[in-house]
This record gives structure tokens, C-alpha cells and sequence, in this order.
């Protein structure tokens, strides 16, 4: 690569050799011009082809070196280096600069700067430093205004200054700088570079605001946001369900002023007929159906079903085939073995009595009959019994006339064809005779007792429900033709709605709309239990990739499961190790009842399992970064405030869920939540005994209980009421845990001890620079009665109200405070004298820098002392986190050398 072009600071007496800048543009200039996704460049004097319009004053300061690069493209270098001479004053401005509607830009520079000691006999007049102003205006009228009404942004120095050796061995030093404005309120502005007397060539000038991308995320759009004006501003966006789908919860997400989307709150789902497939809803192919927004994926339409159309809803039943309207459009279509001998009894003029026989092959237990009758030839006006018996007398005919009877069965798969017909004739009229002018009286009798007998067992039925009863009830209530209303006194504008839209589920009454967990417990056969709640995967569908941990029935391992008609996808796949017991395999897939029943984005989402086949395995989504705490420990001080709010709130949020469900989980503590690549946090761990014996903190109280003691509220410890509101007290402390970065709480102090102190008063002190409203939010957690401590829902809106406003969570707990609450004494930082720098980096787990501190002369705590943010940046301390982490053990460390505590 070569350049043609000028000599840049060519001839100068005293100056530096030239050449150099155009070594170093050669070698990185084109390549530098990609810009980052989310920075949208307003200038870059790089890609500029044609003059950039800047003006020097006076006109012998500033001046561009006019090379081009091996492309013919202009190289837009300004340079400086008077200095020799006193008083310089030299000026760059550049030309107008829209803002595009951003109201704070990033002005990145890249310039070189010659090291003052290596000037012969320059020292005197020699700098190592520029300015840099800024002017806000609506236009380019701005352009003539004086020098003192710009405003200045920084004094810019040099990381890397260089020397004439640097040069004779070809080194570089490129320094680059960034510097943000804002709020800007004009439509533009003007940036200005000051020389005092340095030796400077500024290579390049690019200026960017930055922007959160557009995303889809939970089938969410979210539109390019460009970010607040202020540096911790979070600014909320609403996003928009993408095609053929409906709001689950209201889709927001929050643009960090660093361009990037933060906490993901609600979400989208694909409406019915149509289910996810790479942020989009898809239709569902002819032959797959999907019922409800809820369902995951358009499923194969069940046996004996069809459909025709795209984006179908249900399945329609083959001919023959039947489905009753209240069963779900997953189950299969089925036809009993139709009723075939009917005969018939006794028969009058007014009536018809017949029996038949139960099918041989009935599909499952046949809960009842429909009969089905009218007068020959008159089929438009027909009647309808139901009865549970293989008898019934269908009376009030007319007599002498003939009369079509057809009769089907219904099973729990729903009612099978009907019969073929049977004719019957009931007998003629003959002469009036005593016996019938008896007939009116004996009809109303057996009416009035009939109706007697239904409003009493109505009355019974109505205050006691059991699974059969009720059944048997609704079957009862659910005949709604007019011979049969007048028969047993039942109408159904009598009926109590709310009766008739109950549902049974094995002895638990479930209310439309409010879902509650079924303890698995319940179920005689706990097989039974796991199907209900758990769909079977064949083992062929299931790819194991690796281990990934031990459980306590078996590995876990990670994996890909493909389903028929979906994409491949990963999954976390827990096994049950061969040889277990028969209580082993129930407990096993005990956990699966729990999680299949649950259905929210901070629970951990049961794909299902493998029962039919050995090993016996569990699949679940794949959280690609695993258990929330040792992902903490191992990610110490990388995260934002915001970020780590935002996995608090995902938590809480799916706490809520199951304490809406009615759910207890008692064992709620970060190694129980995963945590996948977005950040997004789950609640897992539904073991079914829930005495936790699968986790080691779970240690046995006196009383006989293994309980997590650290994690777990007084009241459960001591007489085991656990509770959502013990859940509480345990999501303090995993609060806690996540505020500090995978700390064990207590520390090593004993569970005794720990036992002892919560029952004294004494609660866990403030993480290191824990916001003090969450600091408040563990504590009110942490209250002794636990009808004080808030709700699920509360922590949610109040931790929704921290992310919307992240400026009340500026306000940290203060140190001294910090300390002075600690009444379980821990505290690295506040712990007492450090012997040394790399002892006190240690205590404070920042022990990654000693070497570096050591190394730029920070070598007693004496010199630490001195050290400032700035001095943290210069030593590549860069990661926000650790940064506060020092300069915070710092400020506590001054706080007690003030008070005669700690000799620095
Ligand atoms: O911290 P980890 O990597 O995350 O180690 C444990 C290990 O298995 C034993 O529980 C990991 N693990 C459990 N469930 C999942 C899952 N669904 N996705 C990813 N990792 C999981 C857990």
C-alpha cells in the first residue's frame, strides 16, 4: 500500500520529520470505517471524498495535509506544531453538523501527539494537550461567531505520546478519544479544536449519535430508537406484535443511552392458526392447526380429523367421526361401536318401552345414552332422551301411530353414530274402559314425582360436587329438548350459569379463567399425573450433545430436540440414572407434572418427556448461560444497575405466576434460576417432595426438615409455614445474591448462627453499591411477619417503577450506613488495615489489577489513595462495574482513614 500526495510538516525547522501520519493512515485508514450497528455517524472526515470546509485561524496554525490514499481519496488530516513559539491560539472549526434529531453525539477523535520532552529546547512553550468547543446552532449562520462563544467540551491529552525514536523505529501511537455532548437543543452544531502550542495531527474526526437498533423480540418490533439525552437515561418503547400475532402482555423494552435494549418486559404471541418460526408467525400448513394464541406451535390435526385450510384453528371430525363441543380440539375423533340390538318391552297406546345392549367395543366407559325418536315421516319434529340406563319408555306418543327410534352411546371421546332405525307402533285406541279414565291421574302422579325427584337431587348436587356427581349432574342438566324439560322439571334458563360452566379435574373444581396448580400428590397414579401435564417425546426425537451437571436423579445434559414438522432446537435434557427405584421414578417425573403445568416466560418452559423408553429423561428449553449464581460469580461487576434490575424483575414476575397458581416453591434462591443468552431469567426446580433433598444448602432442621436455611423465612424454619409470603423473604435474598454478583448470604457463618441472628433482628447488610431502593425492597422482604412483607405483584410494579425512572436508582446506599447496618460483621472493604495494595485489590475480588497498579507506581496504599476515575480509565480499568468497585472501596476506605480507623 502505498500514498501519493504532499510531505505533510515537510521543511520545517524544529518540527518533526513527516512521513509519519501517512504511515499510520496507510496502514489502518479504509478499514476503519465500518461504524458499530448502533452508532449512526453524523461526520466522518475519513469518508469525506471532497473538501471538508473546516476553516483555520489564524491561517498559519491548523493546516490539512493534503494526501490522498492509494485509491486517489482524499486523507483529511489537520496538523499543528508550533512549538517553538509563545502564546499560540490556533483554531479549527469545522463546518455545520446536523444533529438529525439527536439530542446527545459522541465525538470521537484520533490524533497523534509529539512527547515535549523529546523537542530539543522546546520544553518552555511545548504542550501535549488541545481543546475541543462546541457551538449549537439552527444553521449554518452560526458559522461567524466568535471564538468565546463556543463552549468547551474537554481538554483533550494524549494516552500516547511519541518521540523521535518512536519514529525511527516506525512506531505509532494513535491516540483515540471520545467525548459526548448533551442535551442538544438547536437542530446543529459547530465543533472547534483550540492548539496552545502542541505538536498535533488530528488523523480523523467522527461524530455519531447512537441509536437502539430495530429488533424483534418476543414477536415484538421495536422501532430504531435513538437514545435520551442523558447518559443514564433508559427511555421506554412500546413495541408493536409483528404480523398474525396478539398482545400476551403489552411489549415494552427500554434503549440505554449506550444503544443497547434492556429489559424486555411482556410479549406476543402468534394468534390462533399461526405459531413462531424466526420471529414471525407462520401460517399452520393444511393438516396442523393450533387452537389458541397460548399453544406453542401449530400441532398435526389429531386422529380422524382433517383440515383443508391454512391457518385452521381446529380440525374438523372425518365422517363418522365424532368430537363433543366441549372437548378440546386436541383430542381425537372417535366413533363408539354403534348401539346394534335394540328391543323393544312393553308397549300402549301412549308409550314404548325398550332395552338394549351396551356395544361390544365401546371406546372407554360409556357415560350415557341419547335416544332419539319421532313419529314416522315426521322427522323435522323430533325427541331427545338422555339416559344412563340400557332401558328407557319414551311415553306421551300417539297411540296406533308407528314411531322411528335411534339410539347412540357417548363415551369421554365424545358420542358415536348413531343406531340404525328402529320402527315401533304403539297400540291402537280400543273402547273406553274404567282402567284408562284412570290414565290422566296416574301421568300427573309420576310426573309431579319425577319432578319432585330432580329438584331434590338438584338441590343436593348443587351444594356437593364429586367427580361423578357432577358428571352426572350436567349430563342431567344438559338435556334441553321439550318433552325431557317437561318431564324432570329442569330448564335451563332454571340453571345456575355458573354451575353449568363448572369443570371437574380430579376432584378439583377449576374456575373458567383462574388456573391453579394441581399437586401431583393428588393423583392416585402419578403416572396419570405426568401425562396430564407432560407431552411424551420419543427418544429418536432427542439428540444428546453433552453433560452439563449432575442432578440429583441423574445428568443433565444439553442437547437438540426435533419435533415432526419444527425446526431443530436446543434443549436442556435431565435423565434418570439406571437402577432408580419406583419412588426415585416418580419423584423424577414428579417435577415434570409440576413445571408441564406452568406456562409463563420466567418459568422454565417443559418441552416434555420420556417415559416409554430407557433412561427416562426430562427436556426442557436450553438456558445457554445455566444457574444465575454461578454465572454472577463468574461475570463480577460486568453488568448495569439496570440490567441486574432487570433479571430481578423477571424473577419476581414469574414468582408472581406461581404464586397466582397457587404454587409454593420454598426452595427460591439463584441456583434455582437459569439464565439464557438474553439475559432472561427463570425459575426451575420444581422438585415434587419439596423437602429438598436434592439441594446441598438444604440442611435438616430440628424438627426433621431439610430446609435451605439461608434462603428461608423464620416462620418456615421454625414451624414449617411456608408460604408465598416465605417465598418473599427467600426473593430477598436472592436480591440480595444478584445485587451482589453470587455472594453467599451470611457468608460463612453457620446456619446456626444465621438461625440465630435473623431470629435476634439482624438482617444482611446492603450489597456494595446496591441502589438503596432495592437495598429497602430485601429489606421489606425480610420482614418478621410475613403478612407485612410485600406481594409478588407490588415487587413487580415497584421494580417496573425503578427500571422506568433509573434515576432513583443513582441514590446508593451510603457506605458509612452500609457498614453501620451491618450487624452481621462482614465487610471486605470495611474489614480494617490492608498490609498491602494487592491484599486490599483481593478483599474487594479485583485482584485481576495488582499487577497493573504495581506496575504505574500504585504500590502502597498511600499512593491508592490518590487514585481518581480518570487514573482507573488510563489503567485499563475499563469495565464500569470494576470501576465503581475501587473507587467505592476507596471513598469507604477514606471515610475510615478519617475517622482513625484504617492507616493508608
Ligand atoms: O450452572 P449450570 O451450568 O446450570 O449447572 C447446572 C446443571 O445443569 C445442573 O443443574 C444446568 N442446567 C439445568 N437446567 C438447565 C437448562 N434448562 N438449561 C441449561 N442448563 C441447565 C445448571
Amino acid at each position: 500500500m502505498g500514498l501519493r500526495g504532499g510531505g505533510g510538516w515537510g521543511g520545517r525547522a524544529g518540527v518533526p520529520a513527516p512521513g509519519w501520519t501517512c504511515l499510520l493512515l496507510c496502514a489502518s485508514l479504509r478499514s476503519l470505517l465500518a461504524s458499530p450497528g448502533s452508532e449512526v455517524n453524523l461526520l466522518d472526515s475519513r469518508t469525506v471524498m471532497g473538501d471538508l470546509g473546516w476553516i483555520a485561524y489564524p491561517k498559519n496554525g491548523w493546516e490539512e495535509i493534503g494526501e490522498v490514499d492509494e485509491n486517489y481519496a482524499p486523507i483529511h488530516t489537520y496538523q499543528v506544531c508550533k512549538v517553538m513559539e509563545q502564546n499560540q491560539n490556533n483554531w479549527l472549526l469545522t463546518s455545520w453538523i446536523s444533529n438529525e434529531g439527536a439530542s446527545r453525539i459522541f465525538i470521537e477523535l484520533k490524533f497523534t501527539l509529539r512527547d515535549c520532552n523529546s523537542l530539543p529546547g522546546g520544553l518552555g512553550t511545548c504542550k501535549e494537550t488541545f481543546n475541543m468547543y462546541y457551538f449549537e446552532s439552527d444553521d449554518e449562520d452560526g458559522r461567524n461567531i466568535k471564538e468565546n462563544q463556543y463552549i468547551k467540551i474537554d481538554t483533550i491529552a494524549a494516552d500516547e505520546s511519541f518521540t523521535e525514536l518512536d519514529l525511527g523505529d516506525r512506531v505509532m501511537k494513535l491516540n483515540t478519544e471520545v467525548r459526548d455532548v448533551g442535551p442538544l437543543t438547536k437542530k446543529g452544531f459547530y465543533l472547534a479544536f483550540q492548539d496552545v502550542g502542541a505538536c498535533i495531527a488530528l488523523v480523523s474526526v467522527r461524530v455519531y449519535y447512537k441509536k437502539c437498533p430495530s429488533v424483534i423480540r418476543n414477536l415484538a418490533r421495536f422501532p430504531d430508537t435513538i437514545t435520551g439525552a442523558d447518559s443514564s437515561q433508559l427511555l421506554e418503547v412500546s413495541g408493536i406484535c409483528v404480523n398474525h400475532s396478539v398482545t400476551d402482555e403489552a411489549p415494552k423494552m427500554h434503549c440505554s443511552a449506550e444503544g443497547e435494549w434492556l429489559v424486555p418486559i411482556g410479549k406476543c404471541l402468534c394468534k390462533a392458526g399461526y405459531e413462531e418460526k424466526n420471529n414471525t408467525c407462520q401460517v399452520c400448513r393444511p393438516g396442523f392447526f393450533k387452537a389458541s394464541p397460548h399453544s406453542p406451535s401449530c400441532s398435526k390435526c389429531p386422529p380422524h380429523s382433517y383440515t383443508l385450510d391454512e391457518a385452521s384453528t381446529s380440525c374438523l371430525c372425518e365422517e363418522h367421526y365424532f368430537r363433543r363441543e366441549s372437548d378440546p380440539p386436541t383430542m381425537a375423533c372417535t366413533t363408539p361401536s354403534p348401539v346394534s340390538s335394540v328391543k323393544k318391552g312393553k308397549i300402549t297406546k301412549n308409550s314404548v318401552s325398550l332395552s338394549w345392549q351396551e356395544p361390544d367395543r365401546p371406546n372407554g366407559i360409556i357415560l350415557e345414552y341419547e335416544i332419539k325418536y319421532f313419529e314416522k315421516d315426521q322427522e323435522t319434529s323430533y325427541t331427545i332422551i338422555k339416559s344412563k340406563e340400557t332401558t328407557i319408555t319414551a311415553d306421551g306418543l300417539k297411540p296406533g301411530s308407528a314411531y322411528i327410534f335411534q339410539i347412540r352411546a357417548r363415551t369421554a371421546a365424545g358420542y358415536g353414530g348413531f343406531s340404525r332405525r328402529f320402527e315401533f307402533e304403539t297400540s291402537p285406541v280400543l273402547a273406553a274402559s274404567s282402567d284408562q279414565s284412570q290414565i290422566p291421574v296416574i301421568v300427573v302422579s309420576v310426573t309431579v314425582g319425577v319432578i319432585l325427584l330432580a329438584v331434590v337431587i338438584g338441590f343436593l348436587l348443587s351444594g356437593s360436587c364429586c367427580d361423578h356427581g357432577c358428571g352426572w349432574a350436567s349430563s342431567l342438566r344438559a338435556v334441553a329438548y321439550p318433552s325431557l324439560i317437561w318431564r324432570c322439571g329442569y330448564s335451563k334458563a332454571k340453571q345456575d350459569p355458573e354451575e353449568e360452566k363448572m369443570h371437574f379435574h380430579n376432584g378439583h373444581i377449576k374456575l373458567p379463567g383462574v388456573r391453579t396448580y394441581i399437586d401431583p400428590h393428588t393423583y392416585e397414579d402419578p403416572n396419570q399425573a405426568v401425562h396430564e401435564f407432560a407431552k411424551e417425546i420419543e427418544a429418536s426425537c432427542i439428540t444428546i450433545e453433552r453433560v452439563i451437571g449432575a442432578g440429583e436423579f441423574g445428568e443433565v445434559c444439553s442437547g437438540r430436540l426435533k419435533l415432526q414438522g419444527k425446526r431443530e432446537f436446543p434443549v436442556a435434557i435431565k435423565t434418570l440414572k439406571v437402577g432408580y427405584t419406583e419412588k426415585q421414578r416418580r419423584d423424577f417425573l414428579g417435577e415434570a407434572s409440576i413445571m408441564g403445568q406452568f406456562d409463563h416466560p420466567n418459568i422454565i418452559h417443559l418441552e416434555g418427556v420420556v417415559t416409554k423408553s430407557k433412561p427416562v429423561m426430562i427436556v426442557t428449553e436450553y438456558m445457554e448461560n445455566g444457574s444465575l449464581d454461578t454465572f454472577l460469580k463468574k461475570n463480577d461487576g460486568q453488568f448495569t444497575v439496570i440490567q441486574l434490575v432487570g433479571m430481578l424483575r423477571g424473577i419476581a414476575s414469574g414468582m408472581k405466576y406461581l404464586s397466582d397458581m397457587g404454587y409454593v416453591h420454598r426452595d427460591l434462591a439463584a441456583r434455582n434460576i437459569l439464565i439464557n443468552s438474553n439475559l432472561v431469567c427463570k425459575v426451575s426446580d420444581f422438585g415434587l417432595s419439596r423437602v429438598l433433598e436434592d439441594d446441598p444448602e438444604a440442611a435438616y432442621t430440628t424438627r426433621g426438615g431439610k430446609i435451605p436455611i439461608r434462603w428461608t423465612a423464620p416462620e418456615a424454619i421454625a414451624f414449617r409455614k411456608f408460604t408465598s409470603a416465605s417465598d418473599v423473604w427467600s426473593y430477598g435474598i436472592v436480591m440480595w445474591e444478584v445485587m451482589s454478583y453470587g455472594e453467599r448470604p451470611y457468608w460463612e457463618m453457620t446456619n446456626q448462627d444465621v438461625i440465630k441472628a435473623v431470629e435476634e433482628g439482624y438482617r444482611l447488610p446492603s450489597p456494595m453499591d446496591c441502589p438503596a431502593a432495592l437495598y429497602q425492597l430485601m429489606l421489606d422482604c425480610w420482614q418478621k411477619d410475613r403478612n407485612s412483607r410485600p406481594k409478588f405483584d407490588e415487587i413487580v410494579s415497584m421494580l417496573d417503577k425503578l427500571i422506568r425512572n433509573p434515576s432513583s436508582l443513582k441514590t446508593l446506599v451510603n457506605a458509612s450506613s452500609r457498614v453501620s447496618n451491618l450487624l452481621v460483621e462482614h465487610s471486605p472493604a470495611g474489614s480494617g488495615a490492608y498490609r498491602s495494595v494487592g491484599e486490599w485489590l483481593e478483599a474487594i475480588k479485583m485482584g485481576r489489577y495488582t499487577e497493573i497498579f504495581m506496575e504505574n507506581g500504585y504500590s502502597s496504599m498511600d499512593a491508592v489513595a490518590q487514585v481518581t476515575l480518570e487514573d482507573l480509565r488510563r489503567l485499563g480499568v475499563t469495565l464500569v462495574g470494576h470501576q465503581k468497585k475501587i473507587m467505592s472501596s476507596l471513598q469507604e476506605l477514606k471515610v475510615q482513614l478519617v475517622n482513625g480507623m484504617v492507616p493508608l
